[in-house]
């Protein structure tokens, strides 16, 4: 194990190593193409050795938005076998370069304060991009206006088998029959990976999606799974945040931003669960809250909701009684926790990395650096896996891991 200085030198090392030419593949084998909040945190790693190669990553992330201002959650620019579903599955119009058909949590905004912060204001064109992906998820994840956003697909939500998920899924029809063969399997341990059940959902939602040619209207009104997801809606909160701070600096008319991010302030208080204590994702399809808070509660700071920050800290303090690292994905005093298995336990450090920013705005500076020093024994014993068990604090998923190396990078190994 190695740690100070060759610490740095094997995080520099992964992002190098990982790199496909102006973007960073998660992790070799495993995941093979750029994926969307992947490629936007490798940028946080790079700006602090290689700003050019920082603003490349973003950059070629946003050549592979959509008209309709979705920027994809996966972009296959090369063919890769070793990953399933490819672009054959997902079946979209998008032809060069194939992608996806969904999107993922838009840390963009906060990404490009930040590496403007360090280095230099974007350019206009980028910050009109991401204006415009903003504005996508209202209008096709929150057709309503409700003041919550939310996903069509677990996968959308970055936190694919959280348990969360489990209700709405199981009023998905599997449509594929089994009739196919997973990749993950071939580079991950089983036991922490989600089950052959959720895959069966996780691409009947794909065949779905495709048969309606990825239309958002229709996806909206019909899809069977519409959850609103308190990580997409914080991170799309502080985002249209630091969109307003990028549009003033670069003289743009931020009033429709600002329109968008009072709605959110006001929805939010949607999520709260009272008899979890909480804020949980709500099902938009039978309007029931998920039973437990998940990693995802604590971003409240982080987006600038301060309506329950006491209730928060307090479910803080329990959930560091019953594990050893902070922060694991789901509330391990919950049945429904695993330590190993993907997002129903284990601790993952972007998500760490954001929720640590949050209380450190309020103020909640031991917390705050409890969950950065987390993170750093983590990293500092077991290397920079995907992530992390918050028991046993061993390494879970693949290894060599672009995100867990650029938050090495950008902040636990401060
Ligand atoms: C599906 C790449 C991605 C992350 C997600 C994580 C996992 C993919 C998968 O890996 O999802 O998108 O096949 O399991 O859940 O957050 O972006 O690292």
């Amino acid at each position: 194990m190695t740690s100070g200085p060759d610490r740095i030198a094997e995080a520099k090392a992964i992002l190098r190593d990982n790199d496909r030419g102006g973007y960073c593949v998660p992790t070799a084998g495993l995941y093979p193409f750029q994926w969307n909040w992947d490629s936007l945190f490798a940028a946080l790693g790079w700006v602090q050795f290689d700003t050019e190669r920082a603003w490349t990553e973003i950059k070629t992330l946003f050549a592979a938005q959509w008209p309709s201002g979705m920027v994809p959650h996966i972009v296959f620019w090369e063919d890769a076998p070793s990953y399933f579903p490819g672009a054959d599955v997902w079946r979209t119009d998008a032809e060069s370069p194939a992608t996806s058909g969904i999107s993922q949590p838009p840390v963009a905004a906060t990404i490009v304060r930040h590496l403007t912060e360090i280095d230099q204001l974007p350019p206009k064109s980028l910050y009109e991009a991401i204006e415009r992906w903003h504005r996508w998820w209202h209008q096709a994840r929150d057709p309503q206006g409700l003041g919550v956003i939310a996903v069509s697909h677990p996968w959308e939500s970055g936190r694919d088998n959280l348990p969360d998920w489990d209700h709405p899924l199981s009023c998905v029809a599997p449509t594929l029959n089994g009739d196919y063969v997973r990749r993950d399997l071939d580079h991950v341990d089983a036991v922490m990976r989600p089950h052959k059940s959720d895959y069966d959902r996780y691409l009947a939602l794909i065949d779905y999606g495709a048969s309606t040619g990825w239309n958002d209207t229709e996806i909206a009104a019909r899809s069977p799974f519409f959850v609103a997801d308190p990580c997409v809606t914080a991170v799309l909160l502080r985002a249209e945040r630091d969109l307003i701070w990028l549009g003033e600096a670069l003289g743009a008319d931020t009033s429709h931003t600002r329109q968008r991010l009072e709605r959110l302030e006001s929805g939010f208080e949607q999520f709260w669960n009272e008899s979890a204590g909480t804020y949980c994702s709500l099902d938009l399809r039978t309007g029931r809250h998920a039973e437990a808070g998940t990693s995802a509660s604590f971003l409240a700071p982080y987006a600038g909701i301060d309506q329950h920050t006491e209730q928060l800290l307090e479910q803080l303090q329990s959930w560091s009684q019953a594990c050893r690292f902070l922060v694991p994905s789901f509330d391990p005093r919950h049945a429904d926790f695993e330590p190993l298995r993907y997002w129903r336990g284990p601790v993952w450090c972007m998500v760490n990395y954001m929720i640590a920013s949050g209380l450190a705005d309020i103020g909640a500076h031991d917390w705050a650096e409890r969950i950065q020093g987390d993170t750093a024994k983590l990293i500092t014993s077991v290397g920079m896996p995907e992530s992390f068990d918050p028991i046993a604090g061993t390494p879970v998923g693949g290894l060599r891991f672009t995100w867990t190396a650029a938050l090495w990078l950008a902040w636990a190994g401060k």
